[in-house]
Formats: structure tokens, C-alpha cells, sequence
């Protein structure tokens, strides 16, 4: 197997990939990366990703940081199926929500900025932490997924970058006990990905470093 995942089952980032590379069909060695053991942050790991997180890919001599940029070369490397629609305004739309997640969503439930959570507010504080940030970005996907466009998935009917970034971090917002039932579009659109293969296989609890409690 030449591609290489260095990864954490857990990890929202690393779902985005595995979520990825099920979908195109693209065989990889699983390598694990125990966050709670602090290997991302170790010498040797740094000289694959300088920014000290998971996911990192590795093609023979192309090392790739960043869960965007390693689905982005997998689009360009393994082009089908697609994850982006052609026409310009649906493009624009699953980035739209892609980027509510990524940027706007998925930090804040990151380990380190929530171990620095506990430290100066205290453990407890956790998860009212992510909930706070959380609820006001799943009222806007809610709101995106309203608009008539969704089909299936976030948009149309075969799955995009959007259900690749949305269903990792509604598993994180499950772990942080945030109350989704306030969202039905973002549910049904859960549901049908969670009937799809590819997210299926690329679930934390399928992969061999999960811990199961
Ligand atoms: N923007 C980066 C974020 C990577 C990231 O922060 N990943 C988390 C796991 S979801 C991580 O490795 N955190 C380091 C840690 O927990 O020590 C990406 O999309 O790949």
C-alpha cells in the first residue's frame, strides 16, 4: 500500500480523511496517532506535520498536513467520484457549510484548546464550552440545509466535501452532549450518510486504535 494515514480514531480531522479515502475507493495503511498519549506533538512526528496535529498523509515522497489539503489532493489524485458539483453556486454552497465547520466549529473542541479550557475555567466547563460555540453554527448549517438545495446529503445526492466535514463533528458535538435535536435537516442528512458505506467504514468506533467503553 503506498498512501500512508497517519491518524487518530477519534480525531474529527482524521474521520474527514478516512471519510475521503472510503469514498474513492483509495486503500491506505491506518497508522495510528494516540492524541491522549501526546504523539502528535512528538519530535518525530512534527517532521511529518510542523503543525503538531492529525491527520497527515503520506504518497511515496508527497507528505501532506491539513484534513482539507489531503482531501483536496485526493480530489485531484482520484478524481471519482467527485466531492464538489460543477455548477459555481453549488460549489460555493458545500464550501459554504464545509467552512462553517471547519473554521467556525471544529477548534473548539479541539484537545489542546479544551484542555486549556479546564485549566483556567475548570474541568466542568468543558462542555458548556462547546456548547456555547456549537449551537450558533449548527443553527446556521440547519439553516443552509433548509433551503431546498439539499437532496440526500448536504447537496444533491451523492455525498460532498460538506457531509465529509458535517458528520465528523456532529460525532464530537454527540461526545459533548450537545442536544441536536433541535436540528431535523442536519439529522436526516446524518442518517442518510450513516447508511453510506464509505462513512460507515471510516467511523472511529470501525477503526483497529479505537477504545471502546
Ligand atoms: N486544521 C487541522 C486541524 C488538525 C487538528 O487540530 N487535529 C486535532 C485532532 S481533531 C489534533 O491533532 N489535535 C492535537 C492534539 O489533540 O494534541 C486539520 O484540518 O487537519
Amino acid at each position: 500500500m503506498s498512501l500512508k494515514l497517519y491518524n487518530y480514531w477519534r480525531s474529527s480531522t482524521s474521520y474527514r480523511t478516512r471519510i475521503a479515502l472510503a469514498i474513492k475507493g483509495v486503500e491506505y495503511e491506518y497508522i495510528p496517532v494516540n492524541l491522549l498519549k501526546g504523539e502528535s506533538d512528538s519530535a518525530e512526528f512534527l517532521t511529518i506535520n510542523p503543525s503538531g496535529g492529525v491527520p497527515a498523509l503520506v504518497d511515496g515522497d508527497t507528505v501532506i498536513g491539513q484534513s482539507l489539503a489531503i482531501i483536496d489532493y485526493l480530489e485531484q489524485t482520484y478524481p471519482n467520484p467527485s466531492f464538489f458539483p460543477k455548477d459555481a453556486a453549488a460549489r460555493a454552497r458545500v464550501w459554504q457549510i464545509a467552512s462553517i465547520v471547519a473554521t467556525d466549529m471544529h477548534q473548539f473542541c479541539n484537545l489542546p484548546v479544551l484542555n486549556y479550557v479546564a485549566e483556567k475555567l475548570g474541568e466542568d466547563q468543558k462542555i458548556p464550552w462547546v456548547r456555547h460555540w456549537l449551537t450558533p453554527q449548527l443553527a446556521a448549517i440547519e439553516a443552509i440545509l433548509s433551503d431546498g438545495e439539499a437532496g440526500d446529503f448536504c447537496h444533491g445526492d451523492r455525498p460532498s466535501l460538506a457531509d465529509i466535514c458535517l458528520i465528523p463533528q456532529l460525532f464530537a458535538a454527540r461526545r459533548f452532549e450537545v442536544d441536536l435535536t433541535p436540528y431535523p435537516a442536519i439529522r436526516r442528512v446524518e442518517g442518510v450518510c450513516q447508511a453510506h458505506s464509505g462513512f460507515a467504514k471510516a467511523h472511529p468506533l470501525q477503526q483497529i486504535d479505537a477504545v471502546k467503553s
